[in-house]
């Protein structure tokens, strides 16, 4: 079992002052900061192997982020880093195409029913960017519908009302982002289907998209209420909009065919990052082939990037597909869910702390508060974030590393072993004892 952590570590701490001179807040992304728990050092990483990772003071944690989702194999898996180390001998990037972009363009169009046709980007971003220009350049209308704690990056038109590290911190939408910018982003409820009709009703003909995570994985974990998909995409159908998948964290995550395969609701755009470049910066946008041929050079919607389909990506996103396409390693990562959500639960009633998890394959939620289920932003935002950031600071104590945030979700990789677990559920005990003195 992990041994108490003496927090920040003088490394950790050392480096974080030295980032703070160079780079805002000593961080390359908000979300890992330590501003929504209260504060101080984040601990800065020397390597993982597995589901640890272990900090520049050498303190190990059992890691629940996983670099935000990409590491489902576990970190440093053999065949993925084999694969890059190979690719690197041959040269890192070359600005023309290469065989490898094909095979996982193959690989994803096998394993994804709705998608025939991919473009790959850098980043998630990028992705649900380019789904948003493609939808309105596809349709010919410029109205695009979100969800309230929706995040799909930071796209000026998407951030707005806006889940993750922009909820955490405070700021739904963003100084910077022009009104006339987000003039045509409507925003409607997550799982209430009747403010999407209301939308529609007002601005159907004019709706290009509807762009919704099919698990919300940005307000911590919210699973669509049954109904809630197969709305959106009666909607979307009804009144000629693209339904639009942000599978960007759910992609390969809820299913091996993503999220629309476990729910069984077909989108007409996918958009993907995290897992499919397996931890390198990867992002892709699929779809129908009459859909795609709109993007240059086939057609007129203008997409471009210069690293896009970078081979050391595509080398780190085939070695993570392949291993996972068959299902085996969705089938041995479910039973290690439930066991964490059964027990985080009990220990949580045995310190008599409101608590609950929410999960969909292999990602799951934990909320503060006497609920039975949180469905939408509102409720997620109404759950006792003090408590979560006193357990968050009492499972780093005690080597587990949690995202720094109450409106994230966790990720169980295949690496998650009894071990790893059971150094969970040691931390957790001692984690719900000190939330629930209020340390
Ligand atoms: P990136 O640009 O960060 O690769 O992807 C943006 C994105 C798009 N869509 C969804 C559903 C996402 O979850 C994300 C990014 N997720 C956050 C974690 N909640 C990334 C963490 C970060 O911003 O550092």
């Amino acid at each position: 079992m992990a041994a108490s952590h003496a927090r920040p570590g003088p490394q950790s701490q050392q480096w974080f002052e030295r980032a703070q001179r160079f780079t805002p807040g000593g961080v390359n992304s908000p979300a890992r900061a330590f501003n929504g728990v209260g504060g101080g050092a984040p601990v800065f990483i020397d390597h993982a192997k597995g589901a640890w990772i272990t900090d520049v003071d050498g303190n190990r944690y059992v890691d629940y982020v996983g670099s935000f989702g990409p590491m489902i194999l576990g970190h440093a898996d053999a065949q993925v880093v084999e694969a890059v180390q190979n690719q690197a001998a041959k040269g890192l990037s070359f600005g023309a195409p290469t065989g490898l972009e094909v095979q996982l363009a193959e690989l994803i169009t096998d394993m994804v029913d709705s998608i025939e046709s991919v473009r790959m980007v850098n980043s998630g971003t990028e992705a649900a960017m380019t789904a948003v220009r493609l939808a309105r350049g596809y349709t010919g209308r410029k109205k695009i519908l979100k969800f309230a704690g929706n995040y799909h990056g930071h796209v000026d038109a998407l951030l707005v009302n806006a889940g993750s590290g922009a909820l955490t911190l405070g700021i739904p939408g963003s100084p910077g982002v022009p009104e006339s910018v987000v003039a045509d982003t409507l925003v409607a409820t997550y799982n209430d289907l009747a403010s999407v009709e209301e939308a529609f009703a007002q601005h159907g003909d004019d709706i290009a998209c509807v762009m919704v995570e099919p698990v919300a994985g940005n307000m911590n974990c919210i699973p669509p209420v049954p109904g809630f998909l197969e709305g959106l995409r009666d909607q979307c159908t009804k009144h000629g909009a693209l339904l639009v998948f942000d599978e960007v964290m759910t992609g390969f995550r809820v299913h091996p065919g993503c999220a629309q395969a476990h729910f069984g609701v077909t989108p007409d755009v996918t958009a993907l990052g995290k897992i499919v470049g397996g931890g390198m910066p990867v992002g892709a946008v699929g779809a129908s082939k009459a859909v795609m041929e709109t993007l240059a050079p086939t057609g007129p919607v203008y997409q471009a990037g210069t690293l896009s389909g970078h081979p050391l990506g595509m080398a780190a996103g085939i070695a993570t597909l392949e291993q996972i396409r068959d299902g085996s390693v969705h089938e041995q990562i479910a039973p290690r869910v439930e066991t964490l959500r059964r027990e985080l639960k009990a220990r949580a009633d045995h310190h008599g702390v409101p608590f609950m998890t929410q999960a969909a394959g292999a990602m799951f939620g934990m909320f503060f508060t006497e609920s039975e289920a949180v469905t939408r932003f509102d409720e997620a935002a109404a759950c006792d974030l003090d408590a979560f950031s006193r357990f968050f600071h009492g499972m780093l104590d005690n080597g587990v590393y949690l995202a720094p945030a109450a409106f994230e979700a966790a990720f169980v990789s295949r690496a998650h072993d009894d071990e790893a677990i059971e150094a969970t559920l040691a931390a957790a005990d001692k984690a719900f004892a000190a939330a629930a003195a209020g340390d």
